[in-house]
């Protein structure tokens, strides 16, 4: 492979019919519309800013976490590896892995295929030793690493927390499909949030500039320029709160009075205080996480945490257990 070449595999994800969900969301009850519709351009630029949030410590303490222990990591793993991105986004979190590291090739997997090609050619260009490739697909598609790396192993990298966006029994059957792909001698390089005292997760996603306010309203300006939805100006408003009892976060969007909300002749009332359940987001303790990549056919290696133990880089290895 030649300098700054990328290798383009396209595996065709089906677009999402952003229409059909938020109907189906909004026609059950509770009423739920599935967190991966928050972004669009504005909604990326809004997380990006809820990242620089002083409240907001996962995006920071992971990326000193993978800093601090990039030499650690990489002899864990060892050389020539594949390193294959779920959700590559611009890689930075990778990038912060490959000196030390040193792999053999780069696998970024992303939904967005403008964004996708132009991440990995800036990567390819970077790092001119790596073997780059970009894969367009979603997260519901099967990745074939191809042949030629057979002798290499795999590790995938699933930073970011979004693994809390899965409900649990849900994360296993995702691990479980990542476990498949990396194969019997494979890894899984995960950022898994932590359980901590609630007034801090309460912060992280009720910050005092209101970014997350914005971030999460972001979803009824959707609604109202890409599906043509009516509704009145202040309808709504943000909440977030810790929900102990499930261990995780939940963010909604809350009616402020007896209101409706209208698509395509289709009314949706709400009344005062009711709710559209826009994200659930996991919190773990180290054993629960354990616990629940052993369902999904890993073994905890090793565990990076910081010293107020509120995030943790993990390295998971595909079980030999019968
Ligand atoms: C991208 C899912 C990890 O759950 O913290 C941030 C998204 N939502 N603030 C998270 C989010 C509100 C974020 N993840």
């Amino acid at each position: 492979m030649k300098n700054t070449d990328v290798k383009f595999h396209d595996l065709a994800p089906q677009a999402n019919d952003f229409h059909a969900d938020v109907i189906k969301g909004l026609s059950n009850q509770p009423r739920m519309i599935p967190p991966k519709y928050f972004y669009d351009k504005r909604g990326s630029e809004l997380f990006d800013a809820i990242c620089e949030q002083q409240e907001y410590y996962p995006t920071r303490t992971e990326i000193s976490l993978l800093q601090y222990y990039a030499r650690e990591i990489a002899e864990r793993i060892g050389p020539d590896c594949i390193l294959v991105e779920l959700g590559s986004g611009a890689s930075e979190k990778a990038r912060l892995l490959f000196d030390a590291l040193k792999p053999t090739g780069y696998m970024g997997i992303d939904i967005s295929k403008e964004f996708l090609l132009d991440a990995t050619k800036k990567l390819s260009r970077d790092y001119p030793w790596l073997e780059v490739h970009a894969v367009c697909a979603d997260f519901s598609q099967v990745l074939e690493i191809p042949k030629h790396y057979q002798e290499q192993q795999h590790i995938a990298f699933y930073p970011g927390s979004s693994i809390g966006n899965f409900d649990p029994d849900e994360a296993v059957i995702f691990m479980e499909q990542i476990a498949e792909m990396v194969g019997p001698e494979g890894k899984l390089l995960i950022g898994v949030d932590l359980k901590k005292d609630e007034d801090i997760l309460n912060a992280a996603y009720n910050d005092a500039a209101g970014i997350t306010a914005e971030f999460n309203l972001n979803l009824l300006d959707r609604l109202r320029n890409e599906l043509g939805a009516e509704f009145e100006d202040g309808a709504f408003m943000h909440e977030a709160f810790y929900n102990g009892s499930d261990g995780r976060i939940e963010m909604h969007l809350v009616s402020t009075k007896n209101t409706a909300l209208t698509i395509d002749g289709k009314t949706f009332r709400f009344h005062l205080g009711d709710s559209i359940h826009t994200e659930n987001t996991y919190k773990y303790s180290l054993d629960e996480f354990e616990a629940l990549a052993r369902r999904a056919g890993f073994d905890v290696e090793q565990v990076w945490t910081d010293r107020k133990d509120l995030f943790s880089v993990q390295l998971l290895a595909v079980s030999n257990r019968p």
